[in-house]
């Protein structure tokens, strides 16, 4: 494999996608030594037909708003990879979305999905839809919307979407009322479901949980702890709320959480009750943080910064891809920052990762660190085929394992000869072999 030629051809297929190329070119930098020493996969053509999603479906979503004015957003699902498993990922709600974006995501997705050791392929799929400012009403209609036609290519074993930035309980809630109803069937078509009609349990916490429990491998193998641990966290959202909980449960201080609007510094550190009214800011649909620090006075609120300026033991980016660049990397470094976990997808720059790299910090990639959210998903599905419950032990043991083998993986393909441990490396070709190979059993197609 000639990575370079690749990623030309791919750009110049995909002129601008800079996210997805982004994406790609990371894995191929990390699998291209093994895809060399393998022929078959050369020769069956495994580079070229994973790059590129197995179909994209884009379609127009038509909603009235609370005012009688018609909006029109574009919807899409990317259906990227199902070698091991029925497509699975999240829906995303923002402004940002578009091709290159849903394109990344789906890339990413097939890996991860691949290393929670369960059988599901990749996929993503969401609409530049801007939940901020919008009605309950409004988000119903347009999910509504939105699922009269997503429904023709989703179902249990073909394609189960879930949530993302923008697509919580309520969203799926209904959407899942849309498909019933067109459907007249009541099948695990979604995961992220409310707890009396298919949820599981740990579900809304499973993204932050399993993010700290690979955090707490990646310090056992530096026979350290999150004991006294200073952690800076980005975003306020459901994957935020989830670390924040674990880490301070385990003896960490979670100092800053995020917003577009600027950052939150707390010295004390979130407890209890600042946990608990990160759900109050996230269902005002506002998407700003400021109201924290009038709430709680002791902390402070800064203006259009992002919390990589504060000194911490472990930063966790857990809001949105390519939150923390060279500059951020930079700052961490020069305070001595002694882990850097990402828990949003492909959080960190290419520079940034480099910038970690160089410094010996352990690194671990979203695609292994946040895989806990869609590893619950995936024990959802099982509830639902299975027609039970698992109770929280039990869900919340599942996800200690699955979290602990991905970190074994990661250990196994990314230690360098001097002890270091590569997780991206790890776990891209972790991923990568399983679907590959999965891909050379079943034939060109
Ligand atoms: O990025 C992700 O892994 C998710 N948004 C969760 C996907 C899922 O299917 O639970």
């Amino acid at each position: 494999m000639n990575v370079q030629n690749i990623l030309l051809n791919l750009e110049a297929k995909h002129p601008g996608e800079q996210e997805y190329l982004q994406a790609v070119t990371e894995v191929l930098e990390s699998i291209e030594g093994i895809y060399n020493e393998n022929p078959q996969y050369e020769s069956a053509k495994i580079i070229e037909r994973l790059v590129e999603p197995d179909r994209i479906l884009t379609f127009r979503v038509s909603w009235v708003d609370d005012r009688g004015q018609v909006q029109v957003n574009l919807g899409h699902r990317v259906q990227f990879n199902n070698a091991i498993g029925p497509y699975k990922g999240g829906l995303r709600l923002h402004p940002s979305v578009n091709l290159s974006i849903l394109k990344f995501l789906g890339f990413e997705q097939t890996f991860k999905n691949a290393l929670t050791t369960l059988p599901m392929g990749g996929a993503k799929g969401g609409s530049d839809f801007n939940p901020k400012g919008k009605s309950d009403n409004e988000i119903m209609r347009f999910c509504q919307a939105f699922m009269l036609e997503l429904w023709h290519i989703i179902g249990p074993n073909t394609d189960v979407p879930a949530g993302d930035i923008g697509t919580g309980g309520r969203e799926i809630g209904y959407l899942y009322g849309m498909y019933k109803k067109l459907k007249m069937e009541n099948t695990g078509i979604l995961t992220g479901k409310g707890l009396n009609w298919g949820g599981s349990l740990v579900r809304p916490e499973a993204t932050g949980f399993g993010a700290t429990y690979f955090v707490n491998e990646m310090l056992k193998a530096n026979n350290d702890s999150f004991k006294g641990k200073i952690v800076t966290v980005s975003g306020f959202g459901n994957v935020a709320w989830g670390v924040a909980l674990k880490v301070t449960e385990l003896g960490g201080k979670v100092v800053t959480i995020s917003g577009p609007d600027g950052y939150i510094y707390d010295e004390k550190g979130l407890d209890a009750d600042k946990i608990d009214y990160l759900l109050t800011l996230r269902a005002s649909n506002n998407d700003i943080v400021s109201p924290y620090a009038e709430e709680f006075p002791e902390a402070k609120f800064i203006a259009n910064k992002k919390p990589w300026e504060v000194t911490c033991d472990i930063a966790m980016p857990s809001a949105i891809q390519n939150e923390l660049n060279d500059d951020d990397a930079a700052l961490l470094l020069s305070n001595d920052v002694k882990y850097v976990a990402e828990v949003s997808n492909m959080g960190c720059t290419s520079e940034a990762v480099e910038a970690f790299h160089k410094a010996q910090i352990p690194f671990g990639p979203g695609k292994a660190v946040n895989a806990g959210g869609v590893g619950v998903s995936g024990l959802e599905m099982s509830q639902n085929a299975m027609k039970l419950n698992w109770t929280v032990e039990e869900v919340d043991a599942k996800l200690h394992q699955m979290m602990f083998s991905i970190h074994e993986a990661c250990t196994k393909y990314g230690t360098e000869p001097d002890g270091y441990v590569n997780y991206v490396d790890g776990a891209n070709i972790a991923g990568f072999i399983k679907v590959a190979d999965a891909m050379l059993d079943q034939g060109i197609i």
